[in-house]
């Protein structure tokens, strides 16, 4: 028995000597380890407890228990303190000086076609409309179905695009957004969608097969021709200045009726013929018409007493005529030196 107490105070004596050497949280595992784990120094000792009368057993187990308990609390105070001091080291090694000056050369710009676009938006809120935005992942049904353009239909072709499956495509124009409002909306309604339409076209100085468009929505009691013509009249004046006129050509959409093509003064020459307008005087901006009554039926309104205008705005082409800007690509090929013009 005495000599199972020597050797518990010789274990305890050689723990209190290697603890004072502990430098890192490893080493003190390795010491946990050595003195306390599975074939550990204590674990040992203990195993000749079997000897022991039953007298001395709960006197040597009283004193085995003193010191495991010593050596936990001195382990985990000592792991406490190497943890916070590991942590300190960590906190001044990744310390970050937010006064040393950016290696950034500058702040960048808007491009341009979102100022063409940011410009167009604050046109129409000024005159009372709203600002939606929809999914360019559409359903066959909004994007052509409820839009009178059936399977088979010619437009079909003209606005051919990107197919995920038979029902889901890359929306070819913003109308789906419309017609989502105009479902779950009640008249009057006046609105804009902007945003980003797809066409399987191939890329040239005046085509792209991802584009911009601004689809506009009218729809009240009694809303005529006449509403459409001086809303875009002075849409084109706000946009490229009071001199600005607009002329309409008579044209065709399915979802129209009638339907315009809609022309402005040339914004270079002012209407006396150049080579941006090819002699005409006129530049082609925007299609435009009546909502077609079956198209209104479609969202559950009565054509009966409701009628709405519709229109729709390139805006590649806008922000090519309003920055003077020739070729397409230059809005998509982020070159800083075509951005930076902008600033
Ligand atoms: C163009 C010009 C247009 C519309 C878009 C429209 C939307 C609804 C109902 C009726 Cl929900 N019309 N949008 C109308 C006329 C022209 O865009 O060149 N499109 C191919």
């Amino acid at each position: 028995m005495s000599n199972m107490k020597e050797s518990l105070a010789g274990i305890r004596e050689e723990f209190d000597k290697s603890m004072e050497a502990v430098k890192d949280s490893a080493a003190a595992e390795q010491i946990r380890v050595a003195f306390l784990g599975k074939k550990g120094k204590l674990t040992q000792v203990l195993r000749g407890m079997g000897e022991l009368t039953a007298e001395e057993r709960p006197v040597i187990g009283k004193i085995a228990n003193e010191v495991r308990s010593h050596m936990e609390n001195a382990l985990s105070d000592v792991q406490a303190k190497v943890k916070a001091e590991e942590r300190a080291h960590k906190l001044r090694r990744e310390v970050i000086d937010v006064t040393v000056p950016s290696s950034m050369k500058g702040a960048g710009a808007r491009h341009p076609l979102n100022m063409a676009i940011n410009e167009i938006s604050e046109i129409f809120l000024g005159l009372g409309y709203s600002i939606a935005e929809g999914p360019e992942v559409e359903l066959d049904k909004y994007n052509f179905e409820l839009l009178r353009i059936p399977e088979g239909h010619p437009a079909r072709d003209t606005q051919d695009t990107f197919y995920f499956n038979d029902n889901v495509l890359l929306r070819t124009q913003t109308s789906g957004m419309q017609i989502r409002i105009m479902e779950n909306q009640k008249p009057p309604l006046k609105v804009i969608c902007p945003g980003k339409v797809y066409r399987s076209d191939a890329l040239d100085a005046t085509h792209s097969p991802v584009f911009h468009q601004i689809e506009g929505l009218v729809v009240d009691k009694g809303v005529t021709m006449g509403d459409l013509v001086g809303s875009l009249r002075l849409f084109a004046k706000k946009l490229f200045g009071e001199k600005t006129e607009i002329r309409l050509r008579p044209h065709h959409f399915p979802f129209t009726e009638p339907s315009v093509e809609v022309d402005l003064t040339c914004w270079k020459c002012g209407g006396c013929g150049c080579n941006v307008c090819k002699g005409e005087g006129w530049i082609e901006v925007l299609g435009a018409g009546m909502v077609h009554p079956e198209v209104l039926k479609n969202c559950n309104i009565d054509p009966e007493i409701y009628s709405g205008f519709a229109f729709g705005i390139g805006v590649e082409r806008t922000a090519m005529g309003r920055y003077g800007i020739d070729d397409i690509r230059l809005l998509y090929e982020n070159d800083v030196r075509f951005l930076e013009q902008f600033k």
